[in-house]
């Protein structure tokens, strides 16, 4: 089993909400499609979001519909049972979190990663309850649930809210995947329901697999608690379930191009589960 680690302490690499990247740490992201980034934020800083990750996870923030949802079930589960808890857009829905210092940090850190105009397309909050081994993210490519764009550059930041271990199912990549040359296929997962062995679609199921292949290396990304991970958009990768007495917590934050953006908004795609999009279609 393969741990990927990073040794700064990263204590000093913020300067007011900028985040510096070595150039090494910018070569190894090109290369193997991930970055672990500690220190991210302060203990202060984390102090404003937890109560507002509470408050998602939790239940209380009420219209989500399908914002609200668990990503290792059907929609429809009751929220009792939910496993890996999924909050989309969370500014969206509450103006606090608008231009947070989560954003900020990541910011300045997906400028540094991508020449171009980054902006943040999508956030998410996800958790995974304790005790829970099927809280599993399936394995995918974050390409493989968006329309086809021309550009197609993504920066995603995973910020641990809590410790982030084997056991309670932090994030899996399999490096370099990034740079195969074709998207791999990917299809609804079939939770085995009614249409067991059939095709489902993302009406019933907003979770994607891929096939993994022989020759694909899992290594495992453990972070500590106010650290990232950052991985692009082809990186093979997901998450195990929760076996362990504590909640895995983290927040998501995308960054695209702005164009790309612009153009997945024309089409109603904002990344809400609640759009209707049409995922055949092609941006030109
Ligand atoms: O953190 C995880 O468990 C998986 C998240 C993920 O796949 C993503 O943000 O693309």
């Amino acid at each position: 089993m393969k741990k990927a680690t990073n040794d700064s302490s990263g204590s000093d690499r913020r300067n007011g909400a900028t985040y510096r990247i070595t150039p090494e740490e910018i070569r190894q992201y090109n290369e193997q499609g991930y970055l672990i980034l500690n220190g991210f934020l302060s203990e202060e800083e984390m102090a404003f979001l937890d109560p507002w990750f509470d408050h998602f996870v939790q239940g209380k923030e009420p219209n989500m519909g399908r914002d609200f949802c668990d990503m290792s079930q059907p929609y429809g589960t009751p929220m009792e049972q939910f496993r890996l808890v999924n909050a989309m857009l969370p500014s969206k829905y509450r103006p606090e979190l608008v231009n947070n210092i989560y954003h900020q940090v990541a910011q300045s850190a997906a400028d540094q990663l991508y020449e171009g105009t980054a902006v943040m397309d999508y956030e998410q909050f996800l958790a995974k309850r304790p005790g829970q081994a099927a809280a599993e993210f399936a394995m995918h490519q974050d390409l493989g649930y968006w329309p086809k764009t021309k550009n197609t550059w993504t920066a995603t930041f995973s910020l641990a809210l809590s410790d982030s271990g084997l056991e309670n199912g932090c994030l899996q990549v399999c490096p370099g995947t990034n740079h195969e040359p074709e998207l791999r296929n990917h299809k609804p997962k079939d939770f085995g329901g009614e249409g067991k062995g059939e095709q489902v679609n993302r009406d019933e199921s907003h979770t994607l697999v891929i096939e993994t292949k022989a020759t694909d290396e899992i290594v495992y990304l453990p972070v500590k608690r106010g650290s990232v991970t950052i991985h692009d958009e082809r990186i093979v990768h997901g998450s195990g379930g929760n076996t362990s007495s504590i909640w895995r917590k983290t927040y998501v934050m995308a960054f695209r191009d702005r164009e790309t953006v612009d153009q997945e908004r024309a089409i109603g795609f904002t990344h809400s589960h609640n759009d209707e999009v049409n995922w055949d279609e092609i941006i030109h």
